[in-house]
């Protein structure tokens, strides 16, 4: 571990196109000053959302001995960032991951979205994730991935104040974790996320103006963020804000270009924005 900058380890799928999972964290947590080591979960030739005949090479086997090399290495991390996961079997080596290399653990419950789960997913994951999460220090579950965990009905949106109340205090009931909630509507006019500060027990709504269409590789945009600015001690609720619109501007970008949206957000040009909001604000919590 370094004194000078935080170093984690992001645990995670490669999505060769598309946008989404190592190929918008390393970028972004990177450039957010964090030293980021990968543990790559599967190799694809695309995300899963919108393409057929994608390749999909798992990797388990392969983390199993990346993690035996690295415990030759003395290492230290602060911070473990739990992406896609393709079985069970991965979430138990994060949950090994995590016994090796204690800190903060992040987890992003990768599972589906509107209502319905990825390609290869299921209830019995969504059980294993839920797990994962009981051990996690932060997670930012979309309304259906809380839904799945939770065993709850998913509503589609605009959702009712109540609805969305309860499925985040059941979420803390089952968690000790922060809980950053995306996806969060109450009108068609805007979207944005529900922050649940543990420590305070207070919820915020941040929410902005809906951009236009659906946009694969959000999630990866919005959690890479949220966990870049923490990493820069900056508060929850404003680090919530700080990737609110970050995924919020390069929405908007992508739409403004007219890009497939099957090849994810563009997030790229908007990285010096992120900064120039992250920065000033370092070490705000400390
Ligand atoms: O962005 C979530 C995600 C990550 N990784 C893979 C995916 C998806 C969503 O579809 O398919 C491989």
């Amino acid at each position: 571990m370094s004194v000078n900058q935080k170093q984690i380890i992001a645990v995670n799928d490669i999505s060769c196109i598309g946008r989404c999972s190592l190929t918008v964290a390393l970028p972004v947590l990177s450039a957010a000053g964090i030293h980021t080591a990968l543990l790559p979960t599967s190799l694809l030739s695309t995300h899963t959302g919108g393409f057929t005949g994608f390749t999909f090479l798992d990797l388990t086997e392969e983390m199993k001995r990346v993690l035996a090399h690295w415990e030759t290495l003395s290492l230290s991390f602060d911070a473990v960032y739990s992406g896609y996961l393709g079985s069970a079997d991965q979430v138990e080596i994060v949950e090994q991951v995590m016994r090796d290399y204690p800190g903060y653990l992040f987890v992003d419950p990768v599972m589906g979205d509107c209502g319905r789960y990825y390609t290869g997913f299921s209830d019995p994951f969504a059980k294993k994730m839920l797990s994962l999460c009981r051990k996690a220090h932060g997670i930012v579950p979309n309304v259906t991935e809380a839904c799945m965990m939770l065993g709850e009905p998913y509503r589609e949106p605009p959702f009712e104040q109540d609805y969305i109340d309860s499925i985040l205090q059941k979420l803390a009931g089952e968690t000790k974790a922060d809980i950053v909630m995306t996806g969060v509507s109450f009108d068609k006019e805007s979207v944005g996320c529900a922050c649940l500060d543990r420590k305070s027990g207070k919820t915020d709504f941040i929410m902005r103006k809906t951009v236009e269409g659906y946009y694969h590789g959000t999630g990866d945009v919005f959690a890479s963020s949220l966990l870049a600015a923490l990493l820069n001690d900056i508060p929850l609720k404003d680090s919530a804000e700080i990737a609110t619109d970050f995924t919020v501007a390069s929405l908007s970008r992508t739409h403004a270009y007219g890009d497939d949206t099957r090849y994810g957000v563009a997030f790229e040009q908007e990285i010096s924005s992120l900064l120039s909001r992250i920065e000033p604000n370092r070490g705000k919590r400390s």
